[in-house]
């Protein structure tokens, strides 16, 4: 098996489990919190800036490398870790989302979606059988099976209707799926339905997969109801199996996804709010971009030890991104993935030692308060 998660323990009082994932381009400890780097870059960072903010394992786009440059091309380049130099393990999601948020761009068939470029409107159709094709060509650790996440809200019926295409999609990805050395995750849909849930769940766990996807999840529904999908859910998968919520990474949402028992998060949230002006700090979100920091001299979060905080003052970040200088938002994306990183390290050393509900009270006080 390509990936394979080792469970090392299990936390007393929550579903938190502390695991090692092992995969072709090394082991990562898990609770793991993915960068994203769409186009084959976290946005703004070298890869060894990415390592020394905590980064272990890095998320890319089928659908962005197979429209620029193309995954052909990356291929011929030795593969995306060649291509991008990142030596470590890579994820590659595989446009189950991205096409489906292009909205009026795109249409559903059996066969597949048919869409039109975000870049030059030209037209394309991604099948499952082509999607593992571009997975494949990139040679990431991990590909994801080609899934239809539905919008929220949505109703009963059309829920239904891309939970079985979803497992119809799956059983096409697994059968084209050939690479020895690259593990395929199936995706878990069935919007809020805890039935759904129950079902998809079940229909792709008969397939085997070496991990499983929680996809559908984070797209405008109330946090509290994301919460309870996952108090259903969770208790139903495979214990060995690395569980992996898609497309979350807000610091509350990585704590409470942890305590129902989730191993692997991504999001572009850190990086882009990073881009904005915006920085997670102890104290709360702050935007940093505004006129209240133009004579403030302290780092960004007085609690951090990250490159930017021992080195740069929010005085001279705001100064950096109000007049567009490239410096300001590489050093609030350096801060920012820190900043989650390092809750991953403090969420493992709680798991450690039974004490992750107590941290995140902890967390909690002073983040909402100020
Ligand atoms: N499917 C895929 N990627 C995703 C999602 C999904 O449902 C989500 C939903 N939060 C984020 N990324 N393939
Ligand atoms: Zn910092």
């Amino acid at each position: 098996m390509a990936v394979k998660i080792i469970i090392d323990k299990e936390e007393k009082h929550t579903r938190a489990r502390l695991g090692r994932l092992s995969t072709p381009h090394g082991e990562v400890e898990t609770p793991i919190f993915m960068p994203v780097g769409t186009q084959a870059t976290v946005k703004t960072m070298t890869p060894e800036e990415v390592k020394d903010t905590g980064g272990r394992l890095i998320l890319s786009n089928t659908y962005h490398l197979y429209l620029r440059p193309g995954h052909e091309l990356v291929k011929e380049a030795g593969g995306l870790h060649r291509f991008m130099n990142w030596n470590g393990p890579i994820l590659t999601d595989s446009g189950g989302f991205q096409v489906f948020s292009l909205g009026p761009l795109r249409t559903i068939t059996e066969e597949g979606v048919t869409f039109r470029s975000h870049i030059d409107g030209s037209k394309h159709l991604f099948t499952p059988e082509k999607v593992m094709e571009i997975e494949q060509a990139l040679g990431a650790d991990i590909a994801m099976a080609f899934d239809e996440c539905a919008p929220y809200p949505c109703d009963k019926e059309y829920a239904v209707a891309a939970l079985e295409r979803t497992t119809r999609w799956a059983e096409r990805c697994k059968a084209s799926h050939q690479r020895k050395d690259q593990a395929l995750f199936g995706i878990i849909q069935g919007g809020v339905f805890k039935d759904l849930r129950e079902r998809s769940a079940r229909e792709l766990m008969e397939m085997d997969f070496p991990g499983y996807g929680i996809g559908g999840l984070s797209v405008g529904e109330p946090k509290e109801i994301m919460y309870e999908v996952l108090d259903h859910l969770v208790p139903l998968m495979p214990r060995d199996k690395p569980r992996y919520l898609m497309g979350v990474g807000s610091p509350d949402c990585l704590i409470e996804g942890v305590i129902r028992g989730v191993d692997m998060f991504d999001c572009v949230l850190p990086t882009r709010i990073a881009r904005n002006g915006a920085v997670f700090t102890h104290r709360g979100r702050l935007t940093v971009r505004n006129a209240e920091f133009a004579r403030d001299f302290r780092p960004m979060d007085e609690q951090c030890d990250c490159y930017a905080c021992r080195n740069y003052s929010r005085a001279y970040i705001r100064h950096l991104i109000k007049s567009e200088e490239i410096l300001g938002i590489r050093l609030t994306t350096i801060h920012n993935l820190h900043f989650i990183q390092n809750l991953m390290k403090k969420i493992k050393e709680a798991i450690r030692e039974d004490k992750l509900l107590e941290y995140r009270d902890e967390f909690y006080k002073q983040y909402n308060e100020g």
